[in-house]
């Protein structure tokens, strides 16, 4: 019933700015006060320390954008991660841009060998080095987790932790990278599109998944808030239409911990700079309180 909370205030993975700010909007739209009353004992570790002095020298001309800087707030997120998870909490980072899912998932393969993956996000994030159109690092972390793209990234944490292809699935996509759909397809990992939820429904979506992923040894979740429609989650760097709607990840969220299976999550992505009245922020923490096992009665 322990809960670590991890903000990492990094925007060095993404074009626009503001997703820095991420983790002090979710905790303004009330995350503490909402896991508190669901029973947890929540330790707040703050935000990682993120230099920003990178940015201040704008373009280096490097192909992977802040790549130096990337790495030291990963390989210290990876820490911090593992150390929570070793002292019996349950470790919930807050973000911040998508690159920070290595060392999120680096740090619980610290303690969890076999780990399952649910990457929800509108993106499949497996780009690499050579196939990734924007040189963003936050397009690449998926990649990464499976041990493909640059070996400074895939070394965060130790190259042999990887996560196994059989063991994750991606749900929401709907912008996938051509390089991205060869090494997918590839690997044979699991994709619910954006087709697959229309023509089955959430419910037979997740079924599936959580189907898939039973046969782990324990499950991370990583939520990017761009997974969601627009609509209901417009605080996001790169929104694409036609996403989950705000009941159907609330659905996903709550069969997610119905099925007992997560050991580690993040939501990440948050922007306020770019969000309405902190909306994105306050969705992703009614989608924190379904998959920490909030009910309506
Ligand atoms: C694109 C965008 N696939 C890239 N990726 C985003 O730059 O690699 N991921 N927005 O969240
Ligand atoms: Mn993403
Ligand atoms: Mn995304
Ligand atoms: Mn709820």
């Amino acid at each position: 019933r322990n809960i670590s909370l991890i903000g990492v205030p990094i925007d060095l993975g993404a074009d626009r700015r503001g997703v820095d700010m991420g983790p002090d909007a979710i905790r303004s739209a009330g995350v503490l006060h909402k896991l508190e009353q669901l029973g947890y004992v929540v330790h707040d570790q703050g935000n990682l320390t993120v230099s920003r002095k990178a940015l201040e020298q704008a373009a280096t001309g490097e192909k992977l954008k802040y790549l130096a800087e990337t790495i030291t707030v990963n390989a210290k997120l990876a820490k911090m991660t593992a150390d929570e998870m070793g002292r019996g909490r349950f470790p919930l980072a807050l973000g911040g841009d998508h690159s920070m899912a290595i060392g999120t998932v680096k740090g619980v393969l610290h303690h969890i060998d076999r780990l399952g993956l649910l990457w929800f996000d509108a993106h499949c994030d497996a780009n690499t080095a050579e196939t990734t159109p924007s040189g963003n690092i936050h397009g690449m972390p998926l990649a990464v987790c499976l041990g493909y793209g640059h070996e400074l990234l895939t070394g965060i944490g130790g190259r042999k932790r990887k996560i196994r292809p059989e063991n994750v699935v991606i749900i929401g996509a709907r912008s996938v990278d051509p390089g991205e759909r060869s090494l997918l397809k590839e690997l044979g990992i699991r994709v619910f599109t954006m087709h697959d939820i229309d023509r089955r429904g959430m419910e037979r979506v997740m079924e599936e998944a959580l189907e898939r992923l039973a046969k782990s040894d324990g499950v991370h979740l990583s939520f990017d808030v761009d997974g969601m429609d627009p609509n209901d989650a417009p605080g996001v760097g790169t929104p694409v239409m036609g996403g989950v709607t705000y009941r159907e990840s609330h659905l996903a969220m709550e069969l997610l911990s119905d099925s007992g299976l997560l050991v580690s999550a993040e939501f990440v992505e948050i922007n306020p700079v770019l969000d309405d009245r902190n909306k994105t922020a306050k969705a992703a923490v009614e989608m924190i309180g379904s998959v920490f096992g909030e009910q309506i009665m």
